[in-house]
């Protein structure tokens, strides 16, 4: 079924100028980008899009990350792309995930509390639309 899904690279993939990898790796599955923008994230932004992590020990530090620089933010197009963007970019914690994803190939742990995992992508056609309603 063709569905939508919100993606953000994160600081550290821009910061890191991963962008075009990225993007590159999104067309190369074969997937839309049907939207796509660079922008500085606001407070307002990150307390809707990570409000079910309010409260966990990590919650603080992944704010102050996402507000650290510019993110990238597109909306994705196709046949089970939400499922399919979230195996391209690989399990959350960059050291672990497999190889041959965004996180596993492109990202590792630097000493920090925050996970900087490179990329965000919803988990479900509920929060994809709830996501993309933040972000566009
Ligand atoms: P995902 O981004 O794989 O969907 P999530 O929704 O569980 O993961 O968490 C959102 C982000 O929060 C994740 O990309 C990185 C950060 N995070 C999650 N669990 C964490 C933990 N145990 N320690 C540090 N950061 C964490
Ligand atoms: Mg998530």
């Amino acid at each position: 079924m063709t569905e939508r899904t919100l993606v953000l690279i994160k600081p550290d993939g821009v910061q890191r100028g991963l962008t075009g990898e990225i993007l590159r790796r999104i067309e190369a599955k074969g997937y839309a980008i049907a939207e796509l923008k660079k922008l500085q994230a606001s407070t307002e932004q990150l307390a809707a899009h990570y409000a079910e992590h309010e409260g966990k020990p990590f919650y603080q530090p992944l704010v102050d990350f996402m507000l650290s620089g510019p993110v990238v933010a597109a909306i994705l197009e196709g046949d089970r792309v939400i499922e399919g963007f979230r195996s391209l970019a690989g399990t959350t914690d960059p050291t672990t995930a497999a190889p041959g994803t965004i996180r596993g190939d492109l990202g590792r742990d630097w000493g920090e509390k925050v996970q900087k995992n490179l990329v965000h992508g919803s988990d479900s056609v509920e929060s994809a639309e709830r996501e993309i309603s933040i972000w566009f």
